[in-house]
């Protein structure tokens, strides 16, 4: 008899299952997903399975088929050059980050921000360490993010601070919580769930930057039905699923003054008469969106060419 499960954990080809209220080890029956050798990874946390018993084993299960995905979390793995999708079908896509130790990295924020955009999954910031304070540069580079629409959130897992507020914005809901390591990812998640105990690592005074403590993404369920995943940092987000003349529209500061461009095709590159360009220049635009911006257009183009 076969059963719908969801995915909670996979390390080996060993996945975890939650099946009704239970959680069962599968494995993939035979090669089921051959067609999808350009993902590093068939089964990622966050998609629903169908499950049949193991004839071998009683107590555990073989996935025989995924449901579509809804959208995916990909982490483009420039080393193998494949995609690997570190969560699927959520509601949210959590950009955690510090003020300090390890740095503010605003960059690594906008990239995070268009990966979401691009998979139709609503990124959202959440500033974590607020308890070591905000600098002015960073929080004004803060305010211009929830000025162009993204939501951004404060908070500390050392005292507490605005998790009350996050706890209510993510019930009922499925949210990835991403980002570089050491920002505090699972201390969080821990916060959340106080019984949960996730292993939370240090940050190396030498470099201010995380250990990579969690190694693997993991699916928590919280009482009330709220689903969280956890995930390994990340060093660098690449944008790899994108033709380059798309860019521009997933940075929504860009979409009003693109109407006033030269050229309706303008990418805001090196056109004359590109209005983007003029409110970076009157310093209406962050000019370190702008920067964001020109740097993953010029990987994207480089890209192209391979
Ligand atoms: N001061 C301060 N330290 C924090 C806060 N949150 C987490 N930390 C510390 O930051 C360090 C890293 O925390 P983790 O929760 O392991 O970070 P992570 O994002 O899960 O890191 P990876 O699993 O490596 O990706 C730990 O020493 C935490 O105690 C906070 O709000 N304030
Ligand atoms: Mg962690
Ligand atoms: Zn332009």
């Amino acid at each position: 008899m076969e059963s719908e499960g969801l995915i909670l954990f996979g390390v080996n080809n060993i996945y975890t299952v939650r099946i009704d209220e239970k959680d069962v080890q599968c494995r993939i029956k035979g090669k089921i997903f051959k067609d999808d050798r350009a993902y590093y990874n068939p089964i990622a946390v966050g998609d629903i399975v169908r499950v049949t018993p193991d004839p071998l084993s009683p107590d555990e299960g073989l996935i025989v088929s995924r449901t579509e995905r809804k959208n995916a979390f990909i982490r483009f793995n420039m080393k193998k050059r494949t995609p690997q999708v570190i969560a699927s079908n959520v509601d949210y896509l959590m950009t955690i980050t510090s003020v300090k130790s390890p740095p503010f990295r605003p960059r690594f924020i906008d990239r995070l921000l268009v990966s979401g955009l691009i998979e139709e999954i609503e990124p959202v910031i959440v500033v974590n360490k607020c308890d070591l304070g905000i600098d002015k540069e960073t929080q004004i580079r803060l305010d211009d993010f929830e000025k162009n629409g993204f939501k951004v959130f404060y908070c500390s897992a050392k005292t507490g601070e605005g998790i009350e507020e996050l706890r209510s914005f993510i019930q009922y809901k499925t949210t990835v919580f991403a980002g570089q390591s050491g920002v505090g990812k699972s201390s969080l998640l821990n916060l959340l769930e106080p019984d949960l105990d996730l292993k939370v690592g240090k940050v190396s005074s030498k470099y201010d930057r995380g250990v990579h403590t969690t190694r693997f993404s993991i699916m928590v369920l919280l009482d009330d039905g709220t689903r969280v995943i956890d995930t390994p940092g990340i060093r660098e987000c690449w944008i790899y699923n994108l033709d380059p003349d798309q860019l521009k529209f997933y940075f929504p500061e860009f979409i009003l003054p693109s109407g006033e461009c030269g050229y309706s095709s303008c990418l805001h590159f090196d056109e004359p008469g590109c209005k983007v360009k003029e409110l970076v220049e009157e310093g209406k635009i962050h000019k370190d969106r702008y920067k964001s911006y020109l740097n993953i257009l010029e990987s994207l183009t480089e890209r192209e060419s391979y």
